[in-house]
C-alpha cells in the first residue's frame, strides 16, 4: 500500500464520520430539526450563491420549491470548480458536498459570508437530504454528481456540453431528520427579500410550485430601498432615506436611515447578511456617530445654544428607521443567541464612516437637518416629562405595599408559578376573582379604554391608570427601565370578550407590551385566554365550544338541533359565573391558552404599525387579507 493511498483512506473515514455526526446531531449544525432548521437548508445553499455574487461573478439566483418540498437553487456564477481537489485526490464538487466545513474560505480576498448562523455550508445540507444532486456548467460541459443522505450515489462526470456557467443544487430534505418538511412561503420570501435588500443588484427569483406563485426580488437601491420598505406604512419626514457607504481595509459598511412622524426607534443591523438581533459593535458605532454629528450640527447652526444640554441618543433616535449592514471577513458572533457582533475594531470603523457621511449629508441638505433636529428637540422636551412620570411609578413599584388596589394578587411569590389575568371590565373581573385558584392566579381588572400607545410618548401613556396598574403589578418597570428578571408573574394572560371591542383591547395591550416590555413578548410570557363561544345543554349535560366550527360539529354529534337542546351564545365574559369561568377558561387542566410569539421583528413591527398607526388604507388591506390571522393573533 502506498503512503498516498493510506492517507486517502483516512480522509475517507473522516468524511464519513463528519457527515454521520451531522445526521446524529443535526441541531448542532442547523440549530434545530424544526421548521426553522428546515428553512436553514435553503439559506445555506442560497448563501453560497450570494457569496459568489459578492465576489462579482453572479447576479441571478433562482429558487424553486417543488410540489414534494424538494428544492432547487440555481445561480449564474462561475460554477463550482470541476477539477480534482489536489489534497483530497477526488473531484472538488465531491469534496465541497461531503467534507464538513469544506469551502469555509472561498477563494482569496472575498468575504466568506456563507452559512447563516452556523456557517457550515453545502455538505450539511447534503447530509440531511434524502437525495441531493449537483449540476455545474463550466469549461464547456455540464457536470453532475448525486448523493443520498450525504453519501456518494453517483460519480462526478460530464453529461453533456454547454457554453454556460453556474451551479445548480437540488435537494430533498430527509423526513427521517426533520419534524416537518413543509416549507413556509412567507418565511422563505421574507428572507429572500431581505437578502435582495442587503445585496443590491442581485436578483432572487423565487417560484413556489406547490401554489404556483412566483416573486422576484431585486433592489437597485439595496438597504436604502429596505428603509423605504420598512417605513412604507408610516408618514415619512424625508423624501428619501439618507444613505452612507464606505470601506476600510476588509470592512464594507452601509447605512440607510429615514425619520417618520412616530416615536418608535426601529434599527435593524446585519453583519454578513445575518440579522444581528442583539446588536453589537456596528450598532454602537452607528449610534455614537449619529448622536455626536447631530449635536455638533445643532450647536453649529444655533438650534442648541452654547449652554444647552446635548440631545440624548434616545431623543435623536425617536421616529428613526435605519438599517446597518457590514460585511467583514472574520465576524465574531457573541451573545445568548450568537447574534451580537463582537469585533471591537468595528465600532470605530462604523463610527468614522457614518460620522463623515452624515456630516457631509447635513451640510448639503440643511432642510433635512432642520427636520431631524426639530424632531430631536421635541423628543427632549417630552423626555423630561416622561422621566418625572417614570420616577413616580418606579417609586411605587419599589414599595410593595402600593400594589394597585384593583389587583387581587396571588398567595405565591414565586414568579415561575404565578400568573396574572388581565380582565376586561369589572364584572368579569369579579367572576375571575371568585373563580380563580388564588394560590398562583392574580386578577387585574382593566377598566375603560387602554390608549393607543403607538400614537403617544411614554409620559402620556403613563397618564392612564390601567397602564400604571399593569406596570406596578408586574413589578419590572417599563421602557428602558424594564427588567424581565424582576417580573412577578411568568404568564401574563389577556382575557377579553370574544367581540370586536375585546379584540381591540387585546391589540392595544399587545402593542403596549411589544413597544414597552418587548422581552415579555419575545420570551413568550404573554398569552391569550380562550373563553368559550357557546354553551350547549342537553339531557342534563353541558358542553362548551370555542369556535363556530366546533359548535357545528358538536350539534351534529348530538344528533342535530331540537327542542331538548339549549344553546347559549356568550357575548361577554360577564355572562359566565365564577365556576363556569374557572372551568372553561382558567383551570390549567382544561383551558387552552394561545401563546403570543413574535418570531420576526420586522414582521411584528409592520403588523403593529399597520394595526395601530395613522394610515387607514394599509390597515384596511391588512385586515381583509389577514382576517383570520388577526383573530387568531398569529403574529
Ligand atoms: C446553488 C448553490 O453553491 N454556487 C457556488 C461557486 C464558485 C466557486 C466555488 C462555489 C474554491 C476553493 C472551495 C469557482 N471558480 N450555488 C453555489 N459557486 N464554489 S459554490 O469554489 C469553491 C471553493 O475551495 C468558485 C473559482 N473559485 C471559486
Amino acid at each position: 500500500m502506498t503512503e498516498l493511498k493510506e492517507s486517502y483512506d483516512e480522509t475517507q473515514i473522516q468524511v464519513l464520520e463528519g457527515l454521520e455526526a451531522v445526521r446524529k446531531r443535526p441541531g448542532m449544525y442547523i440549530g434545530s430539526t424544526s421548521l426553522r432548521g428546515l428553512h436553514h437548508l435553503v439559506y445555506e445553499i442560497v448563501d453560497n450563491s450570494i457569496d459568489e455574487a459578492l465576489q462579482g461573478f453572479c447576479d441571478y439566483i433562482q429558487i424553486f420549491i417543488h410540489k414534494d418540498n424538494g428544492v432547487t437553487v440555481i445561480d449564474n456564477g462561475r460554477g463550482m470548480p470541476v477539477g480534482i481537489h489536489p489534497k483530497m485526490q477526488k473531484p472538488t464538487v465531491e469534496v465541497i458536498m461531503t467534507v464538513l466545513h469544506a469551502g469555509g474560505k472561498f477563494g482569496g480576498g472575498g468575504y466568506k459570508v456563507s452559512g447563516g448562523l452556523h456557517g457550515v455550508g453545502a455538505s450539511v445540507v447534503n447530509a440531511l437530504s434524502k437525495s441531493c444532486i449537483v449540476e455545474v456548467e463550466r469549461e464547456g460541459h455540464i457536470w453532475t454528481q448525486s448523493f443520498a443522505k450525504g453519501k456518494v450515489a453517483s460519480e462526478f462526470k460530464s453529461i453533456g456540453e454547454s457554453t454556460g456557467h453556474g451551479t445548480k443544487i437540488y435537494f430533498e430534505p430527509d423526513p427521517e431528520i426533520f419534524e416537518e418538511i413543509d416549507f413556509d412561503y412567507e418565511t422563505l420570501t421574507n428572507r429572500l427579500r431581505e437578502l435582495a435588500f442587503l445585496n443590491k443588484g442581485i436578483t432572487l427569483d423565487f417560484t413556489d410550485e406547490r401554489i404556483e406563485k412566483k416573486e422576484v426580488f431585486f433592489y437597485e437601491g439595496g438597504i436604502k430601498s429596505f428603509v423605504t420598505y420598512l417605513n412604507r406604512n408610516k408618514e415619512s419626514l424625508q423624501t428619501e432615506p439618507i444613505y452612507v457607504e464606505g470601506s476600510r481595509d476588509d470592512y464594507a459598511v452601509e447605512i440607510a436611515l429615514e425619520y417618520n412622524d412616530g416615536y418608535i426607534e426601529n434599527i435593524f443591523s446585519f453583519a454578513n447578511n445575518i440579522d444581528t438581533i442583539e446588536g453589537g459593535t456596528h450598532l454602537q458605532g452607528f449610534k455614537s456617530a449619529l448622536t455626536r454629528v447631530l449635536n455638533d450640527y445643532a450647536k453649529r447652526y444655533g438650534y442648541l445654544k452654547e449652554n444647552d444640554k446635548n440631545l440624548s441618543g434616545d431623543d435623536i433616535r425617536e421616529g428613526l428607521t435605519a438599517v446597518i449592514s457590514i460585511k467583514l471577513s472574520d465576524p465574531q458572533f457573541e451573545g445568548q443567541t450568537k447574534t451580537k457582533l463582537g469585533n471591537s475594531e468595528v465600532r470605530g470603523i462604523v463610527d468614522s464612516i457614518v460620522g463623515e457621511g452624515m456630516s457631509t449629508f447635513l451640510e448639503e441638505n440643511p432642510a433635512v437637518g432642520k427636520i431631524i433636529i426639530d424632531k430631536g428637540l421635541m423628543a427632549a422636551r417630552a423626555r423630561e416629562a416622561a422621566r418625572k412620570a417614570r420616577e413616580l411609578t418606579r417609586k411605587s413599584v419599589l414599595e410593595r405595599s402600593s400594589l394597585p388596589g384593583k389587583l387581587s394578587d396571588c398567595a405565591s411569590k414565586d414568579p415561575d408559578e404565578c400568573e396574572i389575568y388581565l380582565v376586561e371590565g369589572d364584572s368579569a373581573g369579579g367572576s375571575a376573582k371568585q373563580g380563580r385558584d388564588r394560590k398562583f392566579q392574580a386578577i387585574l381588572p382593566l377598566k375603560g379604554k387602554i390608549m393607543n400607545v403607538e400614537k403617544a410618548r411614554l409620559d402620556k401613556i403613563l397618564g392612564y391608570e390601567a397602564i400604571r396598574n399593569m406596570i406596578t403589578a408586574f413589578g419590572a418597570g417599563i421602557g428602558k427601565d424594564f427588567d424581565i428578571q424582576k417580573i412577578r408573574y411568568s404568564r401574563i394572560i389577556i382575557m377579553t370578550d370574544a367581540d370586536v371591542d375585546g379584540a381591540h383591547i387585546r391589540t392595544l395591550l399587545l402593542t403596549f407590551f411589544y413597544r414597552y416590555m418587548k422581552e415579555l413578548v419575545e420570551q413568550g410570557h404573554v398569552y391569550i385566554a380562550q373563553p368559550p363561544l357557546y354553551k350547549v345543554a342537553k339531557n342534563k349535560k353541558e358542553y362548551y365550544t370555542y369556535s363556530d366550527k366546533e359548535q357545528d360539529a358538536l350539534i351534529m354529534q348530538l344528533g342535530g338541533k331540537d327542542n331538548s337542546m339549549n344553546i347559549q351564545r356568550y357575548k361577554g365574559l360577564g355572562e359566565m359565573d365564577a365556576t363556569q369561568l374557572w372551568e372553561t377558561t382558567m383551570d390549567p387542566e382544561k383551558r387552552t391558552l394561545l401563546q403570543v410569539n413574535v418570531e420576526d421583528a420586522i414582521g411584528a413591527d409592520e403588523i403593529f404599525t399597520i394595526l395601530m398607526g395613522d394610515k387607514v388604507e394599509p390597515r384596511r388591506d391588512f385586515i381583509t387579507a389577514n382576517a383570520k390571522k388577526v383573530t387568531n393573533l398569529d403574529i
